[in-house]
């Protein structure tokens, strides 16, 4: 929260100009947002976008949903196929917004807890929106392909799926109605003294031209280390050893709201939602922005809930923005290496990622990136037994104005922020001429109470981590068929008895196969070797039956078993993808006998048989 003071000293200066953009003092200022409530057209009365085009199914996807326009986005597609989904209210963030959740799932193969899950989310960094449209574009896809297309309809029936498009939902509030840079408004609404001088988040940036933008500042100097960028007169480049310097960075835009000499140095949170995560979490002292404790992020703790009440979810893709990756973990340094079965798993699913989406890399996330303690990945993998995914969107380097064969920067000349000057420029000229300028705020002169006068310009809030629109159904396309071939390949058992002999008076010998017919195995491998969650269980029985022995088979054309010493009836199983377990039975009696498969993540399958 701002102080009163500061508050009268931005109105006093006049900085708080009406217009939609120059919103961000004002609005901080404001009480707590007063929630949404359930019914859409009241949570959308103060968004005027949202009023003015009704959201219809299918879904476009040639445009960014606000917070309010995602929740009813969900509701069209509920309204659409309510037999096909079902939205759940997950929790509620620290503003009190509604995180929702969609299950798609056909009840006519089943109940969503008797198939495998795939579990995806977005936005769990307020201002990474892109990921809540590639969560809403993979509904609309499996939704309306449903009976059109006859690999979506098997996907639609073969899995449950569960999908919160919004995490961070203050985030993207805050994002689409204040003023932002790309950058702004990843952090929880969980006020945090960045500073250490007692007050919480009161010198956020400042909107000072009032556009909506939050962009950069410079003022002339002679003694700068920039200057004008010869080629290109809206960049700076820096002086070399020698040169006159021209201008002077001075940062993000904004005042110093609070008078302690510094500008902007105390803006909202810092709590990360994916450094919050109870899996490996570090104090901030250890990691900034990682809470006070695990799950203090009311959303995330709510989500924890969400995914440990559905054990059948096997695979989880988290998308975030920028780098254009699928990154896997361990998110931090781990003294033992990741199961190399898993590895091998998480192999299959990464490389095909990185041939359905041109130009990302799979990657491990601590050793490729950088070690991140509390990550929501982490949480999953380990703690719910799913392969889990970051997916980071967009890639800033395909916003390209090049003549044909000229050089390409290379990938260190192409940051996200202030690449190379060759980068830059190609960049800017991109804005110009393939999105009319849209990117791009021209340096224009501003009055300023500390610094005089200076200039504001720089790129906008919707660039730099974001695709421009026309770029955006390309980009969900490619990374919904990313997670569309995880689903693809979740367990699927069948059951096969394959054979039965009379081995004596009322005692049989049958062999029953598992075959796996998803390259997913029925659990993670290091979900079996740390004993975490349920096993998997094949179990024999019948009304007059004994189950003298059993036990898996380890040669099959030797016939080699490993008999279970105590309780044959109940054999443990784990079915790797496009693997076949075999178990031999002994059993006594006479009738049927029904052979039943459980599996958390792999279903249920049942098979009988009459002794004869
Ligand atoms: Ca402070
Ligand atoms: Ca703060
Ligand atoms: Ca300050
Ligand atoms: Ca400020
Ligand atoms: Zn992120």
């Amino acid at each position: 929260m701002r102080t009163l003071s500061s508050i009268i000293l931005t109105l006093a200066l006049g900085l708080a100009a009406s217009g939609p953009g120059s919103a961000r003092s004002v609005l901080r200022a404001d009480p707590p947002q007063q929630a949404p409530s359930t019914a859409p057209q009241k949570a959308a009365a103060s968004d005027k976008t949202a009023q003015a085009d009704t959201i219809t199914v299918p879904l476009r996807f040639d445009r960014y949903y606000s917070y309010e326009q995602v929740v009813e986005a969900l509701r069209a597609l509920n309204a659409a196929f309510p037999d096909l989904t079902k939205l759940d209210l997950v929790g509620r963030s620290e503003e009190n917004r509604e995180i929702w959740a969609m299950t798609l799932n056909n009840p006519k193969t089943g109940a969503p807890l008797s198939k495998p899950g795939v579990y995806l989310d977005g936005n769990i960094h307020g201002n990474e929106i892109q990921a809540g449209e590639v969560c809403l574009y993979f509904l609309n896809a499996l939704l309306t392909g449903y009976g059109q297309n006859e690999k979506l309809t098997r996907l639609v029936d073969r899995n449950a799926y569960y999908v919160i498009p919004v995490v961070n939902v203050d985030g993207r509030y805050h994002f689409f109605h204040d003023a932002n840079d790309p950058s702004s408004n990843r952090s929880l609404r969980i006020p945090i003294d960045d500073d250490h001088d007692g007050l919480l988040d009161e010198d956020p940036a400042d909107d000072l031209d009032g556009d909506g933008n939050i962009c950069m500042m410079r003022r002339k100097d002679p003694f700068g280390q920039l200057r004008t960028d010869p080629e290109e007169p809206r960049l700076m480049v820096r002086v070399k050893p020698g040169e006159k310097g021209e201008w002077t960075n001075l940062g993000e835009e904004g005042i110093d709201n609070d008078n302690d000499g510094r500008v902007n140095e105390d803006g909202e949170g810092y709590v990360d939602g994916n450094r919050n995560w109870g899996y490996n979490w570090a104090p901030p002292y250890v990691q900034s922005g990682s809470g006070m404790y695990p799950f203090q992020g009311l959303g995330i703790r709510a989500i924890a809930n969400y995914i440990m009440d559905r054990p059948n979810i096997i695979a989880v893709y988290a998308f975030h923005n920028s780098g254009g990756m699928y990154l896997r973990g361990p998110s931090v340094k781990t003294e033992e290496p990741m199961n190399r079965s898993d590895v091998a798993v998480y192999d299959i699913l990464g490389q095909n990622a990185e041939k359905i989406v041109p130009g990302y890399r799979y990657l491990v996330a601590w050793k490729d990136l950088y070690a991140t303690y509390g990550d929501f990945t982490d949480f999953t993998y380990n703690l719910a037994g799913a392969y889990s995914f970051v997916g980071e969107l967009f890639q800033s380097e395909t916003e390209t104005y090049r003549a044909p064969g000229a050089k390409e920067p290379t990938p260190s000349e192409m940051g996200d922020f202030g690449g190379s000057p060759q980068a830059e420029r190609e960049r800017l000229k991109f804005s110009d001429n393939v999105t009319q300028g849209a990117l791009f705020k021209p340096w224009k002169p501003f009055k300023h109470p500390q610094f005089g006068d200076i200039e504001i310009g720089g790129w906008v809030k919707m660039s730099s981590r974001l695709p421009h629109p026309f770029m955006l159904t390309d980009l969900v396309h490619r990374n919904a068929s990313a997670v569309m071939f995880a689903a693809s390949q979740t367990p699927q058992i069948t059951m096969d008895i394959v054979s039965q002999e009379k081995a004596g008076t009322d005692l049989y010998k049958i062999r029953v196969q598992l075959a796996n017919g998803g390259g997913l195995p029925t659990r993670t491998f290091q979900a079996v070797q740390k004993k975490n969650g349920a096993p998997d269980i094949l179990k024999a029985s019948g009304p007059a039956v004994k189950v003298v022995a059993g036990g898996i088979v380890t040669d099959p054309s030797r016939l080699e078993v490993s008999y279970k010493p105590r309780r044959p009836e109940v054999q443990f199983v784990h079915v790797p993808g496009y693997g076949k377990t075999e178990f031999l039975f002994l059993i006594s009696g006479k009738g049927d006998v029904t052979f039943s498969f459980a599996s958390l993540k792999a279903g249920a399958v049942e098979r009988t048989v009459t002794l004869r």
